[in-house]
């Protein structure tokens, strides 16, 4: 990030004074659709897409030297469904932990015959196996700053990066990313047609009983009686992704997404300074929905309070002492980027991710999200004596790096 586009990033979440990102605006007419690589350059994207948090469409240009499109891909543009099996089927080397070939419980189970009924989940992950899948892809500069799985690589747990494979007429019913996250969505082969509604409009299409519809296509949604906020609801934005383009999902869009051919895609869920507040605003809804489902115990439990963050924790894959814990190694990271000594020095450097402006930019985020975490009566529940540093004294750090780097 260079400096010019920090101050706009800066300018534009001031303008937000504090009002919740992504949600606001006009919803745009359609999905732009981004040519040329040599002229669309981080700065861009970030200006005309990430901040003001609207879908976009890269060209097949942007893919053109991956592996996976040569080597997973027949030179009809159908999956080589030998290369695959022989490379991550059952049984090969590098399954690992994190399997090759999932779909529910139907792990075992062949590439082709998974193939024929249902969309599933083909992880082939970095770490498990190198050397055939060091150049399966190139991360996209417009998507490095992926503080999701910067997190969970520096546990060396888990990540979210995707693997979908799925014939046509397979689809994923209608949501948002989990954490309120950005997603990006690359094919590999095939086709995919995608749904996108705007922040907000998912409301007009909820049910009688409250309920987001599984299938915004169904006819049932036409039933004025089950869907009484139907005449409010906009049609989706509609996009057919061709084979070795690239979608930008952004954060709380809800969307739907249909196979039209054998397809598979990569896929990243990823957060960053842009929709960081957006994670922590879900967090906070998503307790009040627990506190809400258990509250009749809540004079009878002595430790409630608790109770609702193993509830979280288990419904939604993360509480609030690990949301901290998240900020923490994020924050960590960047305060030491900062602390490195002078830009000057640090555009010298290689390894730094995105470079000093963007961590000044992240450590700004951080502070906000995290002052406003501090004063959480729900967080102040959380014991937190033994977390190192404490939040108090991270959000002091946290301020006066943003401080001191105000007028770089
Ligand atoms: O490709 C799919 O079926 C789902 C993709 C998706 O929902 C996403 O990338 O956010
Ligand atoms: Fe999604």
């Amino acid at each position: 990030m260079d400096r010019e586009t920090r101050a706009f990033a800066e300018q534009h979440f001031r303008d937000l004074g504090g009002q919740l990102y992504g949600g606001g605006g006009q919803a745009p007419s359609g999905v732009a659709f981004i040519k040329e690589p040599a002229t669309f350059s981080y700065a861009d994207f970030v200006k005309a897409f990430l901040l003001p948090n609207r879908p976009c469409v890269f060209s097949s240009a942007f893919t053109e030297n991956w592996g996976s499109r040569r080597r997973w891909v027949t030179p009809e543009g159908k999956p080589d469904f030998e290369y695959l099996l022989q490379k991550y089927g059952p049984n090969k080397k590098g399954r690992g932990r994190h399997g090759v070939l999932q779909s529910g419980g139907h792990r075992e189970r062949h590439l082709s015959r998974i193939f024929v009924d249902e969309q599933t989940l083909l992880e082939a992950q970095r770490d498990s196996s190198a050397e055939d899948l060091g150049d399966v892809f190139t991360l996209p500069v417009y998507f490095s700053s992926d503080w999701l799985n910067e997190f969970w690589d520096a546990l060396d747990v888990d990540d979210y990066r995707f693997v979908y494979a799925g014939p046509p007429g397979t689809w994923s019913p209608f949501h948002a990313d989990i954490f309120r996250s950005f997603s990006w969505s690359a094919n590999i082969c095939g086709r995919k047609k995608w749904l996108f509604f705007p922040p907000g409009q998912e409301e007009a299409l909820r049910d009688c009983h409250g309920s987001l519809p599984y299938d915004v296509t169904s006819p049932k949604l036409l039933d004025t009686r089950l869907h009484p906020m139907l005449q409010h609801s906009s049609p989706p934005l509609e996009v057919t992704q061709e084979a070795g383009e690239v979608v930008f999902v952004p954060s709380g869009w809800h969307h739907q997404v249909h196979n039209l051919d054998d397809t598979i895609s990569i896929n990243h869920n990823w957060v960053n300074g842009c929709n960081l507040a957006n994670m922590w605003h879900f967090l906070q809804q998503e307790l009040r929905a627990v506190q809400q489902e258990v509250h009749e115990w809540r004079d009878s439990m002595p430790d409630w309070h608790h109770h609702c963050q193993v509830i979280m924790r288990s419904c939604s894959g993360i509480n609030f002492e690990e949301f901290y814990h998240f900020l923490k190694v994020i924050a960590e990271r960047r305060l030491l980027v900062l602390g490195q000594g002078s830009e000057a020095a640090q555009e010298e450097n290689i390894g730094l991710g995105l470079g000093f402006q963007q961590a000044a930019f992240d450590v700004g985020r951080l502070a906000e999200v995290l002052a406003s975490m501090v004063i959480h009566p729900d967080f102040q529940r959380v014991d937190t004596s033994t977390f190192s540093p404490g939040p108090e004294e991270l959000l002091c750090q946290l301020q006066d790096a943003v401080a001191a780097t105000t007028t770089l």
